[in-house]
């Protein structure tokens, strides 16, 4: 960027500029929201050269790139990142204040770009960021969605669903791509044909056809002049017109096909971690797959490489098994199309596809029945069957004939009907498979995929730690933590070298630096509590100690067991002499999160969650020794303020359940201490920070089976502090006790399959420890700086170095000015 153009006039004029041209508005006569967009124009106009320059370098060189395919991607708002990304938020702040506006105002303007659900779509997010950062030649593929993730709103304590209507608004941050159009097809038949060569291949005629537009999202990478991609398929219909309906007179059903065609990308599926066999859902899936691949091969066609070439040039991620209709679509592509031998093509595939599994949960891994599959994708079903088969062959000649192996590792399953197992489909397609934290890895390669370990070796399946991008989640986020650890370490270096943070351990003691740090902490609740009174019309005190549960409400998550152990210390609170209460600590326990709205349990854990809130908050008697929040509608940006507000966060899934989680790392890095179980990332980060800075509880994921058993065969231990919580549910001490019996049965008739029971004493153990080592504020202090210290390996610059080089194969690609 040249100086001149960042100086505090240009940029005015700049913004001036967009408000009169694009906006088409006076500049009196304009409100924050049109400042913010006319300002978000002029960022964009600077995002667009790089971007420019990247895109033509990158054809000029044609260097391998690797294609990240994600249904989600939780972006977030774009404006404030892409000003730091770019260093120019001073200069920006600066001209939005000399035209009468505050920056930071105009940055809430913003609509979060939500397309996603949780964890998985935030860290496709974050790898799009490092990659950008890093300058590795990586796009993301994914849907542009006109509903994002819906807005969640709180109404007498139960979750309601809104639609997000992110796009009602200009989005600067789209440049939708009116010339890049791909038809793709549904249903039809299969039929023989001869190919130019006289040879007789497959192939896929008839049925319906809509288009794929592309919108193409820029990724600024921090301090680069690279910019990353991410490249978004709209549905529109295509520009044929059923005149035959026309001409018989039925108008309505003419005009209809077309809006079924836009309808396909209209909505993101709001379930984490739980499938639902949706045909639309199905069709969504191949029509992204589609035509991310027809955009790749276009471009690897270009430089007019062999096709056994292809793996050298391109790398495609699969972030879940979302996308694993790529696999089959590749091979039908390069057999069908483009004539290649079945066993030529196949080599191609399985050199150029990997995949990331993101869970073990049974209700999440993907199966689509055969019947639905033939119907919709009738080629693609007939190539999966015979990619099984070769497969099963080869098992068979190769390592075991026994029956019950070939069985269990087949890709169909033989149930009535049949169904396709997605993640193990993904396996065959890929040459690498990876689990997202060490203890999952270990998981997947022990029991969801143990029969393709032995039969692959142990090679194929690697295991890559989540990581987080510390531009948004501490540079962007918190203010106040950066400046101090900028001043102290002496450079801003360690937002791309996050090991710096190392750096920060010798003043781990230092009674003026704890001092400093403090204040930071102090200020982040006090924006929390801010927001909390603006927002809710609740005070809570920013001297408290704030305990945060901020996820999608899931049972396996526990926030269940959470609520209940805030009953448990309410009646404790209410129990105590005048003196002892005096003594306690203060909490503020926040909770945030979205059920998926057909989860009827998740949505009663909302529910008791609010009905505790409004009672504990109006008991003075408790003196404001314990506070609830259930703060609505959590998003990617009020995770920024929540975050760095925290002393404690928890996260708390039986065993072996949560595949990593992402926003351990967040909290950890902005000085927050977890309160968790031995599961997931929480593992490594103990190990990274010292286990003695963070509060761990609750029994192994390697006891959990046995446990289940015991407590199916020999029934449930409710220990006395968990009864005298169901006592105060069922005695309508927080309102209808009818309304919770469906969740108290999860425990007591349910089998309490989440092991509540099992960990609820050592749960409340753990929450006193919290509290007497919160009373000695200097080694308080310490652990929370030792937490942050302790974070480098968790940078997901670290993350996406380690997929590229051993997934991806890629080399960094340095854009020069
Ligand atoms: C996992 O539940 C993990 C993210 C990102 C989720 C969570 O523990 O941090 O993925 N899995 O790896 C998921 O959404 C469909 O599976």
């Amino acid at each position: 960027m040249t100086p001149e153009k960042n100086d505090t006039d240009a940029i005015e004029q700049d913004i001036v500029h967009h408000t009169i041209t694009t906006l088409c508005r006076g500049v009196y006569n304009i409100d924050k929201l049109a400042m913010y967009q006319a300002t978000a124009h002029s960022v964009r106009d600077r995002l667009l050269e790089d971007w420019n320059l990247t895109q033509e370098a990158l054809h000029r060189e044609n260097p391998k790139r690797c294609y990240y395919m994600s249904m989600e991607f939780l972006i977030g708002r774009a404006l404030d990142n892409a000003l730091n990304c770019l260093k120019v938020k001073k200069n920006y702040k600066e001209s939005v204040d000399n035209l009468g506006f505050n920056l930071e105002d105009l940055l809430v303007e913003e609509k979060d770009a939500a397309l996603g659900n949780g964890g998985l779509g935030r860290l496709a997010a974050c790898y799009m960021d490092s990659a950008a950062t890093l300058d590795y030649p990586t796009w993301g593929y994914g849907l542009r969605y006109q509903y994002g993730i819906f807005k969640q709103i709180i109404k007498d304590g139960y979750q309601n669903e809104m639609p997000d209507y992110w796009l009602n608004f200009d989005n600067p941050w789209e440049f939708p791509r009116t010339d890049i159009r791909y038809e793709v097809r549904f249903h039809g038949y299969v039929a023989t044909k001869m190919n130019e060569k006289g040879e007789s291949r497959m192939s896929w005629e008839g049925g319906d056809k809509v288009q794929a537009m592309a919108y193409d999202v820029p990724i600024p990478g921090f301090d680069t002049k690279g910019c990353g991609n991410i490249r978004l398929w709209s549905s529109k219909p295509l520009n044929t017109f059923d005149f035959d309906s026309f001409n018989a007179g039925d108008y309505d059903r003419s005009v209809s096909e077309q809006t079924n065609a836009q309808n396909l990308t209209s909505v993101l599926y709001p379930n984490d971690n739980h499938l639902v066999g949706k045909e639309l859902r199905l069709k969504q899936e191949y029509f992204f797959v589609s035509a991310s691949l027809q955009d790749i091969i276009h471009r690897f066609k270009r430089a007019k490489c062999p096709w056994k070439d292809f793996p050298d040039k391109v790398a495609v991620q699969m972030n879940d098994t979302h996308p694993t209709l790529a696999v089959p679509e590749l091979q039908r592509i390069l057999v069908d199309v483009e004539g290649l031998e079945w066993d030529d093509a196949w080599d191609i595939v399985t050199r150029t596809f990997a995949f990331t599994n993101h869970t073990v949960l049974p209700e999440a891994l993907e199966c689509w029945s055969v019947p639905m599959m033939e119907k919709i994708l009738p080629r693609h079903m007939q190539i999966i069957y015979d990619i099984n088969l070769f497969f099963l062959q080869k098992v068979e000649r190769d390592f075991s004939p026994d029956r019950e192996l070939l069985k269990r590792i087949s890709i169909i399953e033989e149930t009535s009907p049949q169904q396709v197992r997605m993640a193990y489909l993904a396996v065959v397609g890929s040459h690498t498979v990876n689990g997202v934290a060490a203890l999952h890895s270990d998981l997947i390669r022990k029991n969801l995929f143990n029969d393709f370990v032995k039969y692959y070796g142990p090679e194929k399946f690697i295991n890559i730690t989540n990581g987080i991008t510390p531009r948004r989640w501490l540079y962007q986020s918190n203010p106040g933590l950066r400046d101090l650890i900028t001043k102290t370490l002496g450079s801003e270096e360690w937002a791309t070298h996050l090991d710096q943070l190392e750096g920060l351990k010798k003043y781990a003691e230092d009674a003026s630096f704890q001092e400093a740090w403090a204040d930071v902490k102090f200020q982040n609740k006090k924006r929390l509590a801010d927001w909390i009174k603006t927002n809710m019309n609740i005070t809570v005190n920013p001297h408290a100690l704030f305990d945060i549960q901020v996820k999608r409400i899931h049972e396996y998550k526990r926030q269940y067991m959470n609520i209940l152990s805030v009953i448990y210390r309410y009646k404790s609170l209410k129990k105590m002499a005048p003196e002892d209460l005096e003594q306690q600590v203060p909490r503020v326990v926040i909770f945030g999160g979205k059920a998926a709205p057909g989860y009827y349990i998740a949505k009663l854990v909302i529910k008791l969650i609010n009905s505790a809130a409004e009672v504990i908050n109006n008991d003075s008697s408790i003196k404001d020794m314990l506070k609830v929040v259930f703060i609505p509608d959590y998003n990617v940006s009020l995770a920024e303020i929540i975050i760095p507000a925290s002393d404690i966060s928890q996260h708390i899934s039986t065993a072996g359940t949560e595949a990593s989680g992402t926003s351990n790392m967040k909290f950890v890095l902005n000085g927050g201490l977890i309160l968790g179980t031995v599961d997931g990332a929480n593992i490594e980060i103990g190990e990274q920070i010292g286990e003695e800075n963070i509060f761990m509880f609750g029994v192994l994921a390697d006891a959990v089976d046995d446990i289940r058993h015991n407590q199916k065969y020999h029934g449930l231990f409710i220990d006395a502090s968990l009864q005298v919580v169901i006592d105060a549910i069922q005695g309508g001490e927080f309102g209808d006790p009818s309304i919770f019996g469906p969740l108290i049965n999860t425990l007591t008739y349910g089998g309490d399959y989440y092991l509540i029971s099992t960990d609820f004493k050592s749960y409340l153990q753990k929450h006193t420890e919290v509290d007497d080592t919160y009373r000695d504020k200097a080694a308080w202090n310490k652990k929370s700086i030792m937490c942050t210290a302790g974070m480098g390996f968790f940078s997901s610059d670290r993350a996406v170095r380690t997929y590229a080089e051993k997934i991806w194969k890629l080399k960094p690609f340095k854009v020069e000015a």
